[in-house]
């Protein structure tokens, strides 16, 4: 079979390729971004972690809304995926309020056009999950835009389709997450729609990179929380006062170690299933 695989695309932490004329190839690597850069060290296993979870997401999720994943290879980091014709909005849920949302509430008292409560603290638990959709940035941030902005860029009835498959993924992982000591603050999901105009899930799904982590037993609203998965390297990055600016500092080994540690606790919490049995055979994840 032929499998000449054509590069045509780079993510800061993901490469992409084409493999026929309907199928990509989705790579993800080892880097880690924080603060907005990516570390000149990597995270041994961390693009496996993100792969698998991602698979195992997609595997349970297909009730919901449909997705591009055909294949997971051997290697663990490496999904087979179908072609799809992106749109060109970020689906973002948010069930409590952090990041962009937090400094939206805090000047309007709303976030995407969605009015809040008066009185929210900072990572306080929304009293529902909120659709925030924003723009696809190619410089810079990705831009929060409200229903109208957004039925600029999407078809109403597909906007609706894609706001109503977001909510209900949120709802169903964030509860999952819940029940294993992680709370998905939020998440980003990206769709596209095939040939026959059906919105189909697409990229990487409820991961530590689309998505907040939070330990739920150290959960404490009124600031911000600590990551699952990256707090370790932001701790480092503060301690030896990096500006955050281009290039990031190397990680040293202990950190490297306790960081890979919580991508695959959180990959076995999430999954249920050990991260080497994963490594030996990526199709567990997708039973
Ligand atoms: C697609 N990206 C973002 C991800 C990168 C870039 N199923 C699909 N069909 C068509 N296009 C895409 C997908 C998916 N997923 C995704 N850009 C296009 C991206 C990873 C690395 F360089």
């Amino acid at each position: 079979m032929p499998d000449t695989a054509v590069h045509v695309g780079s993510g800061k932490v993901r490469e992409l390729f084409t493999l026929d004329d309907d199928r990509l190839l989705l790579v993800a690597s080892d880097r880690i971004s924080t603060f907005d850069v990516v570390l000149p060290t990597e995270i041994p296993d961390k693009g496996r972690v993100l792969t698998g979870l991602s698979a195992f997401w997609f595997a349970r999720t297909e009730e919901i809304v449909p997705n591009h994943l055909l294949a997971l290879r051997s290697d663990g980091r490496s999904t087979e995926c179908r072609r799809l014709e992106m749109l060109p909005i970020e689906c973002v849920v948010r069930g409590y309020l952090s990041g962009s949302g937090w400094k939206d509430y805090r000047a309007t008292g709303a976030v995407c056009g969605h009015p809040l409560p008066d009185g929210l603290t900072e990572s306080a638990e929304l009293p529902t999950p909120i659709f925030t959709p924003s723009t696809k940035a190619t410089t810079g941030h990705d831009q929060n835009i409200d229903r109208d902005q957004a039925l600029e860029l999407v078809d109403g009835e597909l906007y609706d389709a894609a706001e109503r498959a977001s909510i209900a993924l949120y709802r169903f992982a964030a509860a999952a997450a819940r029940e294993r000591g992680i709370i998905i603050a939020d998440t980003k999901f990206e769709f596209g729609t095939d040939d026959q105009g059906t919105l189909v899930l697409a990229d990487e799904a409820l991961t530590p990179d689309s998505s907040r982590f939070w330990p739920a037993d150290e959960y404490a609203p009124g600031g911000p929380q600590a990551s699952f998965d990256k707090q370790f390297a932001r701790d480092y990055c503060e301690s030896i006062g990096w500006d955050k600016t281009y290039p990031g500092p190397e990680l040293p080994d202990d950190v490297v170690a306790g960081t890979r540690a919580r991508y695959v606790e959180a990959f076995e919490r999430l999954t249920g299933i050990e991260f080497d049995a994963y490594c030996a055979e990526p199709d567990v994840v997708l039973r």
